[in-house]
């Protein structure tokens, strides 16, 4: 049995509490690690220690931080294989995925904004000739970064690193159910040298470890991904303490066909965008609209390459899609399908609790579906699923393409695919989202803004946008 132990003030420990929460492998549905069932007294010995190294840390100079930082970076790539197969154990997603995804990208995290501090600028304002006014960018202190279960590594590098990186101190939670590769990211910190206390990692339940976060005093800002009703909760205990708050929740993401697009580049990206990482990205293409003419052979051909995706064991590189994270969650992804069935859709493949065999027998593994017949205003169109389940509806204008693609409570992302430009850009402009991808999906440079609109969440993070949330602007105002 594998024992996971918090990172505080530059050890591991386990929590206070003496207790332990068990850890599931969804691949087989077994227990095989115990993460420590922190609490808030956990919290506040990682707050005292962030708080003891933050003096030194925003005192370190951008070189020596953008060193370590970078070191952090080059010790991921050289545990690479180590982490994959942790993360893979950890989520249930393809091994192979998190060998070319998941890790790569938690180090590219830490290399971005390692090499970012380096080439900040500031503002300055001159008053005629009485006053010149500069900007000063200050770290905040503490920040306390909340992560989720579907790329563990991925989004807690993600808020992570800008925060160090602006020279705050910080106290980090991962999401229970998937604790492995923060452990190993602790054991990665501690051997490159972070200075003791600079970054705290403590384990355990969101209701314990996330509420006493969220409401400790001394952290000033937070940084949350995951679902929107948590994300309200978070908010509804930090905005009266005017904490600054970064919330990057669930989205109902639609993907807009049009019959001019380029059909097998569409048709091999939208399979990705729907299916990639068992369909647990908050970015993944979840209603599919196409026009009408196209409607028909998108559909045969689209359930065909879904019937093809291979259900299997995460380990085994031939598998297109691994076990749904928990079996809480797997029923949650089963009792949408039946919705959908009860709401009139049909479903034209998959949808089914899928039976390994082997050390697989017991995992938690639903073959992905694709269900059309469906109005766009039902609760399988409206209500994020966070599962392999996507539905198909055709469309005859585009106006009432963008109603039915704007209609949800969520505006996140969205993919665009078309050969026309002038109507690649009237839609992208038109749709109530944050991120547009034009004839491609999930193509990422870290310097652009990320975050949505509405119930997807609140600020943006990415390039000088997260920087700017992990400091505060002050304005000198010097009288000429
Ligand atoms: O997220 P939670 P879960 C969506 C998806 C999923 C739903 C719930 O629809 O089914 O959210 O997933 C911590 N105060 N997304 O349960 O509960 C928790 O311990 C402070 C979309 O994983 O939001 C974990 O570390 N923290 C999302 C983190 O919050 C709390 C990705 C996320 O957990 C807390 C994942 C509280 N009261 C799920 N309660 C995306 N946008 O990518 C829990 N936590």
């Amino acid at each position: 049995m594998l024992y996971i132990q918090n990172y505080i003030d530059g050890v591991l420990s386990e929590a206070l509490t003496g207790t332990w929460l068990a850890v599931h492998e969804p691949a087989t549905g077994n227990v095989y690690a115990q993460a420590p069932a922190s609490a808030g007294a956990d919290v506040d010995a990682a707050v005292d220690a962030a708080k003891r190294a933050f003096p030194a840390w925003c005192a370190t100079e951008a070189e020596e931080r953008s060193r370590l930082l970078r070191r952090v970076a080059d010790m991921i790539e050289e545990r690479l294989e180590e982490f994959a197969q942790a993360e893979s154990r950890d989520n249930g997603k393809p091994v192979w995925l998190a060998r070319m995804v998941d890790i790569p990208r938690a180090a590219k995290n830490f290399r971005f904004f390692a090499t970012a501090i380096l080439h900040t600028s500031s503002e300055a304002h001159q008053t005629d000739d009485i006053a010149l006014n500069y900007t000063l960018q200050q770290p905040i202190g503490v920040a306390g970064c909340i992560s989720p279960w579907n790329l563990p590594l991925y989004l807690f590098t993600w808020k992570i690193a800008p925060a160090l990186a602006a020279g705050n101190c910080v106290v980090a939670k991962p999401s229970e159910i998937t604790p492995y590769s923060a452990f190993l990211l602790s054991q990665v910190c501690i051997e490159a040298g972070l200075p003791q206390g600079v970054l705290n990692i403590v384990h355990g339940l969101g209701t314990d470890v996330g509420t006493a976060i969220t409401a400790h005093p001394d952290i000033p800002a937070i940084s949350f991904t995951g679902g929107t009703a948590t994300g309200a909760s978070i908010a509804r205990t930090a905005a009266p303490m005017f904490k600054k708050l970064s919330l990057e929740l669930g989205g109902k993401n639609p993907t807009l066909i049009f019959a001019d697009c380029d059909f097998e580049e569409t048709l091999v990206t939208v399979l990705r965008s729907a299916f990639s990482n068992q369909g647990e990205i908050c970015l993944c293409g979840s209603r599919i609209f196409v026009e009408r003419s196209l409607y028909d052979r998108f559909r045969d051909a689209f359930v065909e390459r879904v019937r093809a995706l291979v259900v299997g064991d995460p380990l085994d590189d031939a598998t297109g899609q691994g076990a749904l994270v928990s079996a809480t969650h797997m029923e949650k992804v089963l009792s949408y399908i039946a919705l959908a069935r009860e709401e009139g859709g049909t479903v034209l493949c998959g949808g089914e609790r899928i039976q390994l065999t082997g050390r697989c027998e017991d995992g938690w593994f639903v073959s992905p579906a694709v269900i059309e017949g469906l109005p766009f205003t039902c609760r399988t169109n409206q209500e994020e699923i966070f599962g392999p389940v996507v539905t198909l509806t055709p469309f005859d204008t585009e106006d009432e393409l963008l109603a039915m693609a704007n209609s949800t409570s969520y505006g996140l992302a969205a993919s665009v695919w078309t050969s026309d430009l002038r109507r690649a850009h009237r839609v992208a402009a038109a749709l109530h989202m944050g991120i547009v991808w034009v004839n491609c999906w999930m193509l990422r440079d870290l310097r652009t803004p990320f975050g949505g609109v509405k119930q997807s969440g609140v600020g943006r993070e990415g390039g000088w946008e997260a920087l700017r949330f992990f400091t505060e602007a002050k304005n000198v105002c010097i009288k000429l």
